[in-house]
Parts: C-alpha cells; sequence; structure tokens
C-alpha cells in the first residue's frame, strides 16, 4: 500500500507526456492512411497510390518501361541499333559483355627454323558507354617447351585505345606475353548486328608474327 500513491501520481503523468498534435490534426489522429487512431479515416488516409499507367499501350506500365511514350520500347523489344536503349536493360545498342573464341596462328625463326604455332584464344570483354575493353588470351601447349618459350606461358591481346563508336574499333592492340616481351598490332572488330562481331588482330615483326581471327557474340 506504500506504493500507491507514486502508481497513481505516474498514471497522472503520464498523458501529459505525449507530444502536441500537429497543426490542422486533432490529439487522437495520425497522418498515416488508415491508421489505428479512433477518429473516423478521412479521404485523404484512405486514398490508394495511383496505380502505374501504360501511356503508349505495350502491355508494360511505366514503372518498368523505360520509354512509356514509345511502344516500340519495352522490356519485351528487342536491342537494335538506333542509339537508344530498346529493352530497358540499361545498355544501348551494343553494349554488354561480349565473349567468342579466336583462333590465333603464330609463326617464329627459332635458330634459322620456321616455327609454326596454332593457338585457341578465348576473348573476353565489355562494350559500354563509348568504351571497349577486352582480353584475348592465349595459353599455348604447356608441353611444347619452345612454344612456352617463344609465346610465354600465357599471350595477352587487349585494346591499347578504349575509344569506340559504332559498328567498328579499328585500332593499335597490345601483345603482351608472360616470358618477359611485349609488341603492338592491329585490331579490328566489326559488328553486324548488336549481338554479333567479328574479330581480327595481328602482329608483324621481324622475329614473330601473329594473327588471329574469331566471332564473338553479347551474353548479356
Ligand atoms: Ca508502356
Ligand atoms: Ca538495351
Ligand atoms: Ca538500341
Amino acid at each position: 500500500m506504500r506504493n500507491l500513491p507514486l502508481l497513481a501520481i505516474l498514471a497522472l503523468a503520464l498523458p501529459g507526456c505525449r507530444s502536441p498534435a500537429p497543426k490542422g490534426q486533432t490529439a487522437d489522429d495520425s497522418a498515416a492512411p488508415q491508421d489505428s487512431d479512433t477518429a473516423p479515416d478521412s479521404a485523404w488516409e484512405t486514398a490508394e497510390p495511383p496505380l502505374p499507367e501504360d501511356r503508349d499501350s505495350d502491355g508494360y506500365t511505366e514503372d518498368v518501361d523505360c520509354d512509356d511514350t514509345d511502344p516500340r520500347i519495352s522490356p519485351a523489344a528487342t536491342e537494335v541499333w538506333n542509339d537508344q536503349d530498346d529493352d530497358c536493360d540499361g545498355l544501348i545498342d551494343a553494349d554488354g559483355r561480349w565473349t567468342g573464341t579466336i583462333a590465333m596462328a603464330a609463326s617464329a625463326i627459332y635458330e634459322g627454323a620456321h616455327r609454326d604455332f596454332s593457338l585457341s584464344c578465348p576473348f573476353v570483354g565489355t562494350r559500354e558507354a563509348g568504351t571497349l575493353h577486352f582480353a584475348i588470351t592465349c595459353t599455348p601447349d604447356p608441353t611444347d617447351a619452345l612454344a612456352q618459350l617463344l609465346l610465354g606461358e600465357t599471350l595477352v591481346v587487349t585494346e591499347a585505345d578504349a575509344r569506340v563508336s559504332g559498328a567498328e574499333w579499328s585500332d593499335t592492340v597490345m601483345y603482351t606475353s608472360s616470358s618477359g616481351w611485349d609488341s603492338r598490332g592491329e585490331g579490328v572488330i566489326a559488328w553486324s548486328a548488336v549481338d554479333a562481331a567479328s574479330v581480327n588482330v595481328s602482329i608483324s615483326g621481324v622475329s614473330l608474327a601473329a594473327s588471329g581471327t574469331g566471332s564473338i557474340t553479347r551474353t548479356d
């Protein structure tokens, strides 16, 4: 019974701890729609948010249609070469990740004899927003000591200039061998479509010449 006065004080004091009601609201009302207060919900409290519209009537509403004014553009559209992101994946035209295989042929003069090597080299690259990065990575036969000596454990071809525009990239490429040498060559990547291209690279030197050709496709 000695605690009763304190409980009574708390019971009287708690309602007094509430914050003042915001201007324009009663003390038992809140801004949350369909709130749990005892007051009847007003119209703005029960209103549903507006549903997204499909203004170009292509079957995709504006929340997923990256151009809801053009029925040719939607997540179901096919990407075509037009400087626009037709399929709403955030990538324009041939932008994306590219893979393929390049058949490389190399020839060298070693101890007065002509030597030939053929290599199958995977291509991995990306094209996005005006830049092109790629690596053609060749791994010469590990059981061929001369190939390992002349070409290295790995021979990698990369772009020297990443700028790309339009349906053809033609520029200098870098050949880098793990055996310690590097060289500059020429490279051409020509797109026949937004998802298909051909690749040609070459170097021509006194002691070593190499060229590669292959096709690549867009994987995303
Ligand atoms: Ca639409
Ligand atoms: Ca796209
Ligand atoms: Ca396009």
